[in-house]
């Protein structure tokens, strides 16, 4: 069978990764890797575009040098993020990070116009303040020439897409991110951009995951002497491919994506749209196969990322390895964080950012970077609890593991407090999740996969799972207590 190529671009770098089927497996290589380093360029941070979207052409070359031109292209990406083109298919300035401060308190506003509840109830989307809604607001103050200039809003994987294609068109699970796709409506929801001055004819039509969605542009043929390959719109948003490959035949599941983001909740047939869940901020992202992810954000390894980065700014070489060998041996549950506490999304430093919330809840910040990773890491375990605790509040189902993909199983620590933290074993695997849910979609549009049930079980019997049983779970108990007291967590939802 013929092989096909998935591009995954995360927050922090992206791969190329060929797929293959053989016996009746699935067999994936890495053709490509590279780094993804968001630039800030006078007070705003910004996605190197060009750089990432010349990243394709390399893997597409490294397959040409191989011999292999795949039979399929994809490409995945993190969400809410876009870029927009004007009336000649120009890009209209570089598109911006998600993590970029110009929609700071913008989320406030919005609510003044249209009430939270009502934003909730239209789209089913969590209140995130980065969410495209949001995003889109912010550029009507700062920039309001440039949406007017605008003709079309293109989502970071469907833009990659047009570069390749010369084709204009949304993908449905990244759509659904932007926090004006209305599940009821089926499309997006215009009522929504026209109460907030927002232009609805930047939109355009919302493809589904999975479908054939143009052939490399002539241009692009000639330029790196490849053949018109096909590309295919698959689970566009990273969390939806990685969802999508998922080793499991059961219907009913709880996953964690861990990478930059931590992204626990569990797959429905329907959005799930009521108070309990506005209540919990959980959301309804689309999915692959006619799926809702009912999910929530965790802040995730972003936290750690953003220390060591702090650390090796200040000088130090410290290896990742190191690092956890430090935490292990630091001492257990000496102090906690929310992960999620708001001053977390883009501190300038995380380390110091760390010291501050312990001394703001009467704790003895960490004194150093060990007990400071340890700090994280357990935290994190905790907080996994809280949310498959509200996941099953609110599917009134118990689920008996917990599925972990992404980078983040490669942190053996973190997978093993997981399980400790739970009391459920924790089923890690696979690592590259995206990419083979990218993989599968393809398939199935190739017809090389009947559908999304066979390719889970296809991952199943293809990639191997590191089973971590639970721990010390008395400690992990009281530690639990101390963490929602400490957090305010209870408190939060009276
Ligand atoms: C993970 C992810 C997540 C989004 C965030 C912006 O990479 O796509 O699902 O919330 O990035």
């Amino acid at each position: 069978m013929s092989s096909v190529l998935a591009f995954d671009f995360g927050a922090s770098s992206g791969k190329a990764y060929r797929g293959k089927l053989l016996d009746g497996r699935l067999h994936i290589e890495e053709v490509h890797r590279f780094a993804n380093q968001p630039v800030r360029v006078n007070g705003h941070l910004y996605w190197d575009i060009l750089q990432l979207f010349q990243q394709i052409k390399w893997g597409l070359l490294k397959t040409k040098q191989e011999g292999e031109y795949p039979a399929a292209i994809g490409i995945d990406s993190w969400a809410v993020d876009f870029g927009l083109l004007d009336e000649t298919g120009e890009l209209l300035g570089n598109p911006y990070h998600y993590r970029d401060r110009r929609t700071d308190g913008v989320m406030q506003e919005v609510f003044a116009q249209i009430p939270r509840t009502e934003i909730f109830h239209r789209t089913g989307i969590q209140f995130l303040p980065f969410n495209t809604l949001y995003q889109l607001y912010a550029l009507r103050k700062t920039n309001p020439g440039q949406l007017e200039k605008a003709t079309d809003l293109l989502m970071i994987p469907a833009l990659f897409r047009y570069f390749l294609t010369g084709e204009k068109h949304n993908e449905f699970s990244n759509a659904t991110t932007t926090q004006f796709y209305n599940p009821q409506i089926g499309g997006w929801d215009t009522e929504l951009l026209r109460r907030l001055q927002l232009p609805e004819k930047l939109m355009g039509p919302i493809l589904p995951p999975g479908s054939r969605a143009g052939v490399l542009q002539q241009e692009i043929c000639r330029e790196l002497g490849v053949p018109s390959i096909p590309v295919i719109a698959v689970a566009e948003h990273d969390t939806g491919s990685a969802v999508a490959a998922i080793p499991t035949d059961q219907e009913d599941f709880v996953y964690l994506s861990c990478g930059t983001w931590s992204l626990m909740g569990t797959e429905q047939r329907q959005a799930l749209i009521n108070q309990q869940v506005l209540a919990a901020n959980f959301t309804n992202e689309g999915g692959a196969g006619q799926t809702f992810r009912l999910l929530k954000n965790i802040m995730g390894l972003w936290i750690l990322q953003e220390c060591i980065r702090a650390w090796e700014t200040e000088g130090s070489n410290t290896s990742y390895e190191q690092l956890l060998d430090r935490a292990a041996a630091a001492d257990a549950f000496a102090c906690f964080i929310d992960p999620d506490h708001p001053s977390f999304l883009h501190p300038e430093q995380m380390p110091a950012q760390i010291m501050q919330y312990c001394l703001e809840t009467g704790q003895q910040p960490p004194a150093n970077t060990g007990a400071t990773v340890r700090c994280v890491l357990e935290s994190l375990a905790l907080k996994y609890r809280y949310i498959l605790e509200r996941t099953e509040q609110l599917t009134g189902k118990r689920y008996n593991g917990l599925h972990i993909v992404g980078g983040g199983i490669h942190n053996k620590l973190l997978c093993q407090f997981t399980a400790n933290a739970i009391g459920r074993p924790v089923w890690a695997g696979p690592v590259e999740a995206s990419a083979i849910g990218n993989i599968l979609l393809q398939m199935i549009a190739l017809g090389q996969i009947a559908d999304l049930a066979s390719g889970r079980n296809m991952v199943k019997a293809s990639f191997p799972v590191t089973v971590y049983q639970p721990a010390e779970q008395r400690d992990w108990e009281n530690a639990y207590q101390r963490f929602l007291d400490i957090t305010g967590l209870l408190r939060s939802e009276e």
